[in-house]
């Protein structure tokens, strides 16, 4: 950029404030492993893997060559009644991830869509079972689940609902969440109370007869509002009502899928077997958009069971298995693999634990939780002013090189998984800094 300012007016910024956005822009012009630069050249620590999905850091060489020869091969292909090659292997390579029996894939182009692409399923499914009366959906309190329709209507963000209250789908219900701050203040990973709300499932069961629930959708973990980590025996329970009730069990892992709590899905971590998983950004490290809807093989081949060759789902997108995306996919999971990131996430997990934690007693923290490379430092808010402690830390952390994720008066990390200690002292120290001003 030259000396002239630039316009940001014509941009309409998503879920960002963009009257003080434009009169104090935050601007990244270039990224390289843990870091991005702003145009001027300032270098800032990533310590939120861009927005929860550059798994691999930033300008990996094998991915960035990945897509670009894809690029110059095919750039596009249709993937209605059309295939090519590579969807087909990145779909069972996949496969091969989730947990067993999982091994049928839905290609989407984000998360809300992989959300939405879940919930149609989870009702096209109940239909073509014979059990049309399983309609109803439940999420939870505080759950993201992207901003489509369904997304929004099982998802639990007040300020994501309010602007559409009278459009939401019909015949959904919300599990209270689980942020029990009273009693799991400065938890180290799976909190110890609350188990219970899990039993909330049953009496909203009672209250609507379990013969109209379609589906339960949860994160594992909540990114969006602040990582709220699951009570320990928590997801355990809900698997058990569903499975008691025969309701299909949802785990949104846009954020948890593809390392972050050091196994493959937070599934996986947890040992609770969800019938669908949705996930996105780790997918291809966040290099081109991608969703997957992923799902038990019961799901799948109950559409492929009835005679004729017609149709089994309507549903798609023009962008489903995008050959850049698939290119990119099948690069970051190579990468993921080889360099063993999933792994390296596990095993850096205590250190960036420790190091989160040591904030306890800096000013005005009121919590600290984390799980995997997941993490949320909990601030008290300023008297009248929701979200303004939170805000004024976001800013001082990008003037003092830091990336984080704020959410109301929650500071987040989720950093690259291909980070080192030194990275997480120098996030820890420049925030402490912040925090101390
Ligand atoms: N489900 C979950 C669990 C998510 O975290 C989505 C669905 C939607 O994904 P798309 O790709 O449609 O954005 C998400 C996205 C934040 C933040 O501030 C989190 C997300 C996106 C943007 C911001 O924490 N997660």
């Amino acid at each position: 950029m030259g000396d002239e300012k630039q316009s940001l007016e014509s941009f309409w910024m998503p879920f960002t404030g963009n009257r003080a956005f434009k009169k104090n822009p935050r601007l990244v012009a270039r990224s390289k492993g843990m870091f991005y630069y702003t145009p001027d050249g300032r270098e800032i620590l990533d310590m939120v893997a861009g927005l929860w999905c550059c798994a691999a850091g930033h300008g990996h060489p094998r991915i960035v060559e990945a897509i670009q020869a894809q690029a110059a091969e095919m750039y596009y292909a249709p993937p209605f009644g059309w295939g090519h090659p590579a969807a087909f292997e990145i779909a069972e390579t996949l496969a091969k991830l989730t947990p067993e029996g999982m091994n049928h894939v839905f290609f989407t182009n984000s998360g809300s869509e992989s959300v939405d692409t879940a919930l149609k399923i989870a009702l096209a499914y109940q239909k073509e079972r014979g059990q049309p009366s399983r309609t109803r959906l439940i999420g939870r309190e505080r759950g993201y689940h992207g901003v489509g329709f369904g997304g929004i209507s099982v998802g639990g963000i007040p300020y994501n609902r309010k602007q559409f209250s009278n459009s939401m789908i019909p015949g959904v219900d919300h599990l209270p969440h689980t942020h029990l701050l009273d009693r799991n203040a400065y938890s180290r990973g799976l909190p110890e109370h609350g188990v219970e709300l899990a039993d909330e499932l049953e009496r909203i069961l009672i209250l609507h007869d379990p013969s109209n629930v379609a589906a339960v959708i949860v994160e594992p973990i909540a990114g969006s509002a602040g990582v709220l980590v699951p009570p320990k025996g928590y997801l355990k329970r809900l698997r058990e009502i569903c499975d008691k009730h025969d309701i299909l069990l949802i785990f949104d892992e846009v954020i948890t899928g593809f390392g972050r709590l050091g196994a493959n899905f937070a599934a996986q971590a947890f040992d609770v077997i969800p019938d669908m998983i949705t996930s996105a950004k780790g997918l291809t490290s966040g290099t081109v958009p991608m969703g997957a809807v992923f799902m038990r093989d019961e799901i799948y081949n109950e559409f492929m069971s009835k005679p004729g060759a017609a149709i089994e789902f309507f549903h798609g997108y023009t962008y489903s298995a995008h050959p850049l995306a698939v290119a990119a996919c099948k690069a970051a999971q190579q990468v993921y693999a080889d360099e063993g990131l999933f792994q390296r996430a596990a095993d850096m997990a205590p250190v960036f634990e420790d190091a989160l934690h040591s904030m306890k007693g800096e000013p005005n923290v009121i919590d600290i939780r984390n799980y995997g490379l997941m993490g949320a430092v909990e601030f008290a808010p300023i008297e009248g002013q929701p979200g303004a402690r939170g805000a004024a830390h976001i800013q001082a952390c990008f003037e003092a090189g830091l990336m984080v994720r704020v959410t109301g008066d929650t500071i987040a990390f989720s950093p690259p998984l291909i980070l080192e200690e030194s990275h997480i002292q120098q996030a820890v120290e420049t925030f402490r800094t912040v925090l101390r001003a």
